[in-house]
């Protein structure tokens, strides 16, 4: 198997998690994103999207994150990260879809609006439609007062109120066992994290999502995110995070 991934990107944490439970390990290309090198003609004939990650297993490309890990919990060793009932996995895939149907444009958005929107490089923009340009242009220029940044805190606030909500009667998202389902959502959380801004859950009425991270943390499966931090992101994330706490806070506290 090999993996075409990136350190930090999300996506590629969630397929690193399913990775590190099932002791698998790929043979590793590392993309730099900002490098534009997902954007490479070599590279877009696995992945036309040009993005990460990539999985290659037989010569063959598997693309999209929530794919490649249903994917290797088809092929992989070790105990099955879905449950076996069909019920219990219409309820994980409930959570899988989370990540491709609103929370990682989110993500993307809350992450540069806060930390990296001086760090974009323009081949990443360059391989944009115009329309898409102009967004990250806006976002880069406004931060969290950009179009659309308040919307995105608040996407992140909805998927942590409906996961307190599950974790206050299940220790996992999907029932009694953890899944593919905390596989998907953990990478975004940890990036709320990063960005300090883990008031979110640290009190009141979320307690339960900050005991379902430390359970997170403690599993292998964490290797995928812990062993490939970048201290450089984590230098940036951490005081641009402290510096927007308020304004999320002001977000948060309007509901929009
Ligand atoms: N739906 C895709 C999303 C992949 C994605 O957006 N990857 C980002 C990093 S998290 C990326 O490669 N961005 C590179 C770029 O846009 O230039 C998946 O789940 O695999």
């Amino acid at each position: 198997m090999e993996l075409y991934h990136n350190n930090m990107s999300v996506c590629a944490q969630k397929v690193r998690v399913v990775l590190a439970e099932k002791d698998l390990k790929p043979l590793e290309h590392h993309l730099n994103l900002r490098a534009g090198e997902s954007h490479t003609p070599e590279y877009l004939k696995l992945n036309p999207k040009g993005v990460v990650p990539t999985l290659i297993d037989n010569g063959e490309p598997i693309i999209e994150s929530t794919v490649i890990c249903e994917y290797l919990d088809d092929v992989g060793p070790g105990p099955a990260l879905r449950p076996d009932n069909p019920i219990k996995r219409a309820k994980m895939r409930k959570w899988t879809m989370i990540p491709d149907t609103g929370l990682h444009k989110a993500c993307a958005m809350v992450t540069f609006a806060i930390a990296f929107r001086h760090q974009e490089q323009s081949k990443q923009l360059a391989a944009l439609g115009p329309a898409d340009r102009e967004a990250r242009i806006e976002r880069n220029r406004l931060g969290l007062d950009a179009p659309g940044a308040a919307e995105a805190v608040m996407h992140h606030v909805q998927v942590l109120d409906d996961m307190a909500r599950q974790l206050d009667k299940t220790p996992w998202l999907a029932g009694d066992q953890f899944s593919l389902a905390d596989t998907a959502v953990l990478p975004y959380v940890i990036r709320l994290e990063q960005l300090m801004q883990s008031w979110l859950w640290e009190k009141g009425k979320r307690a339960a999502v900050g005991d379902w991270l430390a359970r997170c943390k403690a599993r292998k499966g964490f290797a995928g995110i812990a062993a490939y931090i970048d201290p450089k992101y984590i230098e940036l994330m951490t005081p641009t995070g402290n510096e927007a706490r308020p304004k999320v806070e002001a977000i948060v506290a309007r509901g929009t």
